[in-house]
């Protein structure tokens, strides 16, 4: 894709100091914060192709990960006043078993705050035993299961499963999201359903939780 001097290529490029002072120009220009973010979200998703192509490595996808937290740093408080009703209620949110990546789920949980939601941030690589537990002490309305690993497919059926086994699947809304989830996976895993973005899962929260 040839977009010179874009976010997009800074972003797959890991060049930190053009990816800020290209959302910085954004930020004043007016553009809205959830499109910097799918820009940014674009530039990862190519540096991750190039990682699995053998072009770039672990470090690389690590100081991606740095400057996308810091990108989310500076658009928190817009991301915060997204455009969606605002809700009351509880949501338990976590990366699953075996998954460390956090900077969509963290995503998610700034939004979800902004439009008035309690969210119980369990983490990263949390075991079913784990949601079960915070489902008994928090009592949401929403689960959300945040998986960008394949591999960690499992660990989303193990966690509604366990959520089943304790009797408690009635109580919530459970939605999944992050770059590995999909339709299917919902289908297979017995979700309510899949967020393909933050902001998907912020209006289904909202649709089950109702108004503030
Ligand atoms: C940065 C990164 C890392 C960083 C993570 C840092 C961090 N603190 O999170 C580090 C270096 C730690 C890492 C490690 C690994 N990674 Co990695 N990583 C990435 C990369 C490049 C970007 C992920 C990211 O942050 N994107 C930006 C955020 C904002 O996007 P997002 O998470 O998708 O979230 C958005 C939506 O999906 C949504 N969302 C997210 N969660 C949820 C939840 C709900 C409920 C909802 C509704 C919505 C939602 O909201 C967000 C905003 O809209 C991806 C590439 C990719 N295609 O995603 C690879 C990628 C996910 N990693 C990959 C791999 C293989 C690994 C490693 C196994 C590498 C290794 N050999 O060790 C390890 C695994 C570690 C582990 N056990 O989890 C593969 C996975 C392949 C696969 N199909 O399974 C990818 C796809 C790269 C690739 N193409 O090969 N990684």
């Amino acid at each position: 894709m040839s977009e010179p001097d874009s976010l997009f290529n800074a972003v797959a490029a890991a060049q930190e100091d053009r990816v800020m002072e290209l959302v910085r120009e954004k930020i004043v220009a007016g553009v809205p914060a959830v499109d910097i973010l799918a820009e940014c979200n674009r530039g990862m998703v190519e540096l991750g192709n190039r990682f699995a192509a053998g072009e770039c490595f672990l470090p690389d996808l690590m100081f991606a990960g740095m400057i996308m937290k810091a990108v989310a740093a500076e658009l928190k408080p817009l991301l915060e006043k997204i455009d969606a009703a605002p809700s009351r209620g509880t949501v338990v949110l976590g990366s699953v078993q075996h998954d460390v990546h956090d900077i969509g789920k963290d995503i998610v949980a700034t939004m979800l705050r902004g439009v008035g939601f309690e969210v119980v941030d369990l983490g990263v690589d949390v075991p079913p035993e784990k949601f079960v537990e915070a489902i008994a002490e928090h009592k949401p309305q929403v689960v959300g299961m945040s998986v960008l690993l394949t591999t960690c497919f499992k660990s989303v059926v193990a966690t509604v499963k366990a959520i089943k086994d304790a009797g408690r699947r009635e109580e919530v809304s459970i939605m999944v999201g992050g770059a590995a989830a999909s339709d299917l996976l919902r289908e297979n895993a017995g979700c309510d359903f899949y967020g393909k973005t933050a902001v998907d899962g912020v209006k289904f929260a909202g649709g089950v939780a109702g108004p503030a």
